[in-house]
């Protein structure tokens, strides 16, 4: 046995018996109390009774009082002897045990004379104890004698031994009970657990990174989870080191969150701009939300997150973004901040809170039903109210108080701000803070001038952009669009050369940087069972030999009632596919409270019910339309039994489905259909480009898609695999961050005097 097990053991018998045996010696001294007492007032009431005998005899000197004595002790079972004393203290006569009669002690008889009053002694030789009760008499109303009552008091030394015994006895079991339950529990709750806890830490040290969690151990639970969160780490460690050691094999050097934070680390070091990271999107990286009685923190699923996150981590950045959880209020401290992630807090989120008010005129309004149909060619008229702009500008100037807040005391920030909801916040940053560098990501389109010119607060838009250093769009179109809208509505100067802008004096750089996914894990296929596509459309009866894929927000820009239109003009043209083939729509409802949404959803609903109606069988249903955001292991799920992936949009930033469908695709099998006004289309030539609004085209290239043989999917599956492997969401990060370090800041003054060389970003080489 441990000796800790023993220690506890011991300390436990020790405390028991010591609290048995102290509660029980006062139990006993209160029992003995009681039955002294009892003794005492027998002694007494028998001296009561006896005493108008006693006195008549005391005041008789040829009395009987010798007789009198005789008949207590006959009548009396548990009197030992008793005797009369006169008043003067001399005996008169006795009764009983001559032993005993020698024992009596004078105090009691003296006290009882002075006094007047009963007086008792108890009083013990060797192993016998009795009480001795001496009782005033009264003759003619004086005090006469005393009578002395001898009882037998060696029942109540019985009695505590009785209680002695019984009290030994059931400290034996308690002990007995406690040693075996402690020992138990010991094992139970400490030493096995404990024992688990080495055993997986023995294992990690040893590198082996998948034994059985230890999450469950009740006890030991802050502990167990530090053991998995170090055993995360070092699967991601050791996931990162295989990749690098695969790639330098190889010859490759691809980009990974840890290169990418490595990167960064020495770039600051090697430059002046060393500053802290703050980004800013309107959506936040982490949500506290209640879940029953607990609060508990999702993390929305996005490809930013991914991207950024790292180098956040790594360097201790703020980000900045509208608080949306019903629990995010409760887990901020007084100055809207909570650390994250929350196992493991790395760097600070700053909440900004919006009023419904705000919500509805800056979001739903200004941003969703002006900017996005704006910059979006999908023939939905923006809607430009002023009320709007007015709420989109007051919007923007609370998140600029809020990232000036943040940035107090840091010196040459580095600010990313993201999307089409912050068109003013870069002016407004540098207007205030001018050592910081400022970046901002427009992660849709730019349209070209004439279809910009529509906006009635064009210039203050772009007013407000070229307030940043730099301008990222996803590809070199969107980046001439801007730079034709920047000439045509402002007084500035243009460079397309170096692709960069000045607007008094303040020089702006506007690069592509196509956007992608994470590619970790992309080779990395182990004995993970993946369902089948049987498995997959069980749940939804229905039975089919291929599957093509849709996985989109359901906006109107993604071509999803148009892509319908093209399954339906397949099973038209090719009859033989039908119950061979079903198409898998998932599309998350957005922005719901927008009437232009709401109606895209009723016509997507309609036409998936057309469809089958129209087609389906009793086995088989066309089109199965999951209408949720689904997790991101079941979109993986569907993108790896698809056949096809259809990706259709009317107009699209870049499209990152397409690069997920790639990335997913380990077994080099599958064929993406692409939309040429995608900006994904510009990198992923390999694809089935297609013209969305072109249905027979569509319908074509999906059936050239179903019969495509097997050598030339795999060949441009994994060629498209080697483009977004090698374009990766880090080397995206890299690549804008790298650039905004990078930046020479001008004043104003100088900088208006000429284009300085210097202070343009030159594009990043950054090469595999
Ligand atoms: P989005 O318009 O949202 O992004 P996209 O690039 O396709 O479009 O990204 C959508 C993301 O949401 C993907 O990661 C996808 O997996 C996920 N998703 C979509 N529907 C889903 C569903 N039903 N369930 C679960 N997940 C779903 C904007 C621009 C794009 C640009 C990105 C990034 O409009 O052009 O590529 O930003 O810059």
């Amino acid at each position: 046995m441990s000796s800790f097990r023993l220690r506890l053991i011991l300390a436990l018998v020790l405390s028991v018996t010591v609290v048995s045996l102290a509660s029980t010696y006062f139990e006993v001294l209160a029992h003995k109390h009681i039955l002294r007492v009892e003794l005492e007032r027998r002694a007494a009431s028998l001296g009561a009774g006896m005493q108008p005998a006693l006195e008549q005899a005391i005041s008789d000197p040829q009395g009987s009082a010798s007789s009198v004595l005789a008949s207590i002790l006959n009548r009396h079972g548990s009197a030992l002897a008793v005797a009369l004393y006169d008043a003067k203290d001399n005996l008169v006569a006795s009764s009983g045990a001559a032993a005993m009669l020698y024992s009596i002690r004078p105090g009691p008889i003296q006290t009882a004379l002075k006094r007047g009053n009963n007086s008792s002694l108890f009083s013990h030789t060797g192993s016998s104890d009795w009480l001795e009760e001496a009782v005033p008499l009264y003759a003619n109303g004086n005090l006469a004698g005393v009578l002395v009552i001898l009882e037998d008091a060696n029942a109540i030394r019985a009695d505590s031994a009785v209680v002695w015994k019984h009290t030994i006895w059931r400290v034996t079991a308690t002990v007995i009970l406690i040693a075996g339950v402690t020992a138990l529990m010991v094992s139970w709750l400490l030493t096995r657990p404990a024992n688990r806890l080495a055993e997986r830490l023995r294992r990690l040290r040893l590198g082996h990174v998948d034994g059985a969690s230890t999450s469950d151990l009740s006890l030991f639970k802050p502990l167990a989870r530090e053991v998995e969160n170090m055993s995360e780490s070092l699967k991601e460690a050791r996931a990162a080191a295989a990749t690098e050691a695969r790639l330098r094999e190889a010859g490759e050097s691809l980009w990974t969150a840890e290169r990418f934070v490595a990167h960064i680390r020495q770039r600051s070091a090697d430059g002046e701009a060393n500053g802290r990271l703050f980004v800013v999107s309107n959506r936040e990286p982490y949500v506290h939300q209640r879940q029953g009685k607990e609060i508990v923190c999702v993390v929305p699923p996005s490809g930013l997150v991914t991207a950024i996150e790292p180098v956040l981590r790594a360097t201790d950045g703020v980000w900045v973004a509208s608080g949306s959880g019903s629990e995010d209020r409760a887990t901020v401290d007084e100055f809207d901040r909570v650390r994250v992630p929350p196992d493991d807090p790395r760097y600070t989120l700053r909440r900004v809170w919006l009023s419904a008010e705000e919500e509805a005129g800056y979001y739903d309004g200004f941003a969703n039903e002006g900017i996005w149909p704006l910059c979006h060619i999908a023939h939905t008229r923006p809607i430009f109210r002023a009320s709007d702009w007015e709420m989109y500008k007051a919007v923007n100037h609370k998140f600029a108080e809020a990232l000036l807040h943040e940035m107090e005391g840091n010196e040459n920030p580095l600010v990313f701000v993201q999307d089409y909801h912050f068109a003013l916040l870069p002016r407004l940053i540098k207007n205030a803070r001018p050592d910081a560098r400022v970046a901002i990501f427009w992660h849709i389109p730019w349209p070209n001038p004439e279809a910009f010119g529509i906006c009635p607060w064009q210039a203050e838009l772009l007013d407000g952009l070229l307030g940043a250093d730099l301008i990222g769009f996803h590809i070199p179109l969107h980046c001439n669009n801007f730079l034709d809208t920047v000439d045509r509505v402002l007084e500035s100067r243009t460079d397309r050369e170096r692709m960069a802008a000045r607007r008094r004096g303040h020089l702006t750089s506007v690069r592509p940087y196509p956007i992608s996914v994470a590619t970790d894990g992309m080779n990395d296929d182990r004995a993970t069972a993946h369902a089948t596509l049987d498995e997959m459309l069980r749940p939804f009866n229905t039975h089919a030999e291929r599957v093509i894929l849709g996985v989109d927000r359901l906006d109107y820009t993604k071509g999803i009632v148009e892509r319908l239109m093209a399954f339906e003009r397949l099973l038209e043209e090719h009859p033989w596919q039908r119950e061979r083939v079903t198409f898998v729509q998932i599309a998350a409802p957005t922005r719901s409270r927008i009437p232009t949404y709401i109606e895209l959803r009723h016509r997507v609903e309609n036409k998936v019910a057309d469809i089958n109606t129209r087609f389906g069988t009793q086995k088989w249903t066309p089109v199965v339309l999951i209408e949720r955001q689904a997790s991101h292991e079941e979109v993986a799920a569907w993108y790896r039994v698809a056949d096809l992936c259809l990706v259709t949009s009317l107009h699209d930033g870049m499209n990152l489905v397409a690069k997920e469908y790639i990335a997913a695709r380990s077994d080099e099998d599958g064929v993406l259909i692409l939309s040429k006004f995608t900006g994904a289309a510009v990198e992923l030539r390999e694809a089935l480009i297609v013209n969305p609004y072109h249905i027979d085209g569509v319908a074509e290239a999906m059936h050239r898609g179903l019969e495509m043989e097997y050598d030339e999917r795999r060949q441009r599956m994994s060629r498209m695999r080697r483009h977004v492997m090698e374009h990766n969401v880090y080397r995206w990060a890299a690549s804008v961050l790298g650039d905004l370090r990078d930046l020479r800041i001008e004043n104003a003054e100088a900088g208006s005097a000429a284009w300085g060389d210097a202070a343009v970003v030159e594009p990043q080489r950054i090469s595999a």
